[in-house]
Order: structure tokens, then C-alpha cells, then sequence
């Protein structure tokens, strides 16, 4: 009776914390069960990843059952029965071939698919819509527009184009949505890694001169194709104040963004053009700005 009550009781604790758990970290069950704990991805090269990775975890389960399964079967069928010797099946060769030969087969057709993602997810073209310029530094991050449908961006007067954040928000990077997006990374300092988590993608920030000039090491081109602001941080421990070097990208259309564009040339600052757009209010701590609920669902 005592261990029934017990067993319930343990039962109820469980299931408690099974739903606590799910409420606390913020994702659905569905996020959870069939993303393996991913995002979607807001981008086709994210995309990718994220179907490299179930595909991975998938088969790896596959391998998981199917081991745990001989295990459990062996446990059952020879359990020790006497003190006599068992039969001692040593050299076996085409056990041995086949398990040499499995395994290198997996990893092979892990690397095939793992090369292929990669290589669209590095892929750059020659002419993309938008370049921006990543300039990282402790503990901020600034970011340029270079050019726009090739054509240079500058102010009436040649300025640069430049969002910094200031000590009440942190920088908003506006980008348009379903365009060719390059990004151009340099760190003034120390290494640093510029990473939009829902863009399941990071690249790190390296720091360098050759004859006086900067060096960009690191370049990278991708397509957002949902609206939205995402949080954006620093993924690599850079300082004291590495935990603070966030930034919030805003994907808006691309109308919104050649207006905010020109905005921005007109001397309006960040906010204001932000403003202008209808996109205020903007970031003010390390979380993107309230979503409307459409926009919280990962599934796009
Ligand atoms: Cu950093």
C-alpha cells in the first residue's frame, strides 16, 4: 500500500516536472519532438542545416535502437546458465568485416551530406543585393551599408551609413528580407563571432592588418525570407563584457528597407528611422523587441 502511494506520488512528481520544464524553456512540444530542440531556420541555408541535422539524428537513432536492441537480446539469451565455458567464437571474419565495414559506410554518408550542406551554406554569389560591413569590437558591434544593388551607400554629403548602438539600445541591424545579403566581418580587437541563433548559423570575427590595411578574412552571404527582429549575439568569449555584446537584426520587406535606407541618409538616427518605418520600438536590452504573435511561431 505505502509503495503504491509512493509510486503515484512519484508518478505526479515526474509529470510535474516534465510539464514544468516544457513551460520554462520556452518551446513547443512540436519545436521540441521534431526540431530535436532546433529552430526552423529563417533562411534557406538554415533550412539545410536543420534537415542535416534531423537527418543525423535520426539515423543516429536508428543506430542507437538497433544496438540497444543486440544488447538487450544478448543480456536475455546468454545469461550465464552453468559453470561451464561457453562457446568461444573468436576471429570471426565476416563479423569482423562487417563491422569494420558498417560503421565506415555511416560516416561516409554522414560526411556526403554534411559536405553537400556546407557547400551550399558556404556558397557566395558574385553580385549580392545588399553587402554590409561587420565591424566587431569590445564590446559593441558596427555595422556599415556598403552598397545596395551594386550601387555604393553614402550620405548626401559622402557620409558612411553606420548603426552603432548607443548606452540606451543596442544596435539594430535592418536588413531586407528575400534578398541576397552579404556580410563582411573584421574585429578591431580580439576574436570575436557574429551569430543570429534563428539563422542557425555563427561565424567567427577575426581581427588583422596586412600593410596597414584591414584584413577580412571572413565573409558570408545569406537569404532571410521572414520579417521579423532577431536577437543577435557575440559567440565567442571576448571579455569581461562579452555577455553584453548583443545586437537585434530586423528583417523588414524590402520597401520598408529602402525607405528606412533613406532615412537613414537623410541624418535621421537609428531609432528615428526605425520610427519612420513603424518599427519602434526597438531593443533596448539583450531580448528583440515585443513580437507580434504571429511572428514568435518558429514554424514560418
Ligand atoms: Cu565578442
Amino acid at each position: 500500500m505505502v509503495a503504491r502511494k509512493r509510486g503515484w506520488r512519484l508518478a505526479r512528481l515526474t509529470g510535474l516536472g516534465l510539464a514544468a520544464a516544457a513551460a520554462l524553456s520556452g518551446c513547443s512540444f512540436d519545436d521540441a519532438v521534431h526540431g530535436f530542440g532546433w529552430f526552423k531556420g529563417i533562411s534557406p541555408e538554415g533550412r539545410r542545416m536543420y534537415e542535416l541535422w534531423i537527418g543525423s539524428s535520426i539515423a543516429a537513432l536508428v543506430v542507437g535502437v538497433f544496438v540497444w536492441g543486440l544488447i538487450f537480446w544478448c543480456v536475455v539469451r546468454y545469461r550465464k546458465r552453468g559453470d561451464e565455458l561457453p562457446p568461444q567464437t573468436r576471429f570471426n571474419m565476416p563479423l569482423e568485416f562487417l563491422y569494420t565495414f558498417v560503421p565506415f559506410l555511416i560516416v561516409s554518408v554522414l560526411f556526403y551530406y554534411t559536405a553537400v550542406a556546407q557547400t551550399y551554406v558556404d556558397k557566395k554569389i558574385p553580385n549580392p543585393d545588399v553587402v554590409i560591413d561587420v565591424v566587431a569590437f569590445k564590446w559593441n558591434w558596427k555595422f556599415q551599408y556598403l552598397s545596395v544593388n551594386g550601387a555604393e551607400v553614402t550620405g548626401p554629403a559622402g557620409q558612411d551609413i553606420t548603426t552603432i548602438g548607443a548606452s540606451d539600445y543596442v544596435p539594430v541591424l535592418v536588413v531586407p528580407i528575400g534578398k541576397r545579403i552579404e556580410f563582411r566581418e573584421h574585429s578591431q580587437d580580439v576574436v570575436h563571432s557574429f551569430w543570429v541563433p534563428e539563422m542557425l548559423f555563427k561565424r567567427d570575427v577575426f581581427p588583422g592588418e596586412r600593410d596597414g590595411k584591414r584584413v577580412t578574412e571572413n565573409v558570408f552571404q545569406v537569404t532571410i525570407d521572414r520579417a521579423a527582429p532577431y536577437v543577435g549575439r557575440c559567440a565567442e568569449l571576448c571579455g569581461a563584457y562579452h555577455s553584453m555584446m548583443n545586437f537585434e537584426m530586423r528583417a523588414v520587406t524590402p520597401e520598408d528597407f529602402d525607405r528606412y535606407l533613406e532615412l537613414r541618409k537623410q541624418g535621421k538616427s537609428t531609432p528615428e528611422a526605425l520610427a519612420g518605418i513603424q518599427q519602434a520600438p526597438y531593443a533596448t536590452t539583450t531580448s528583440p523587441f515585443q513580437r507580434e504573435p504571429e511572428q514568435q511561431d518558429r514554424q514560418g
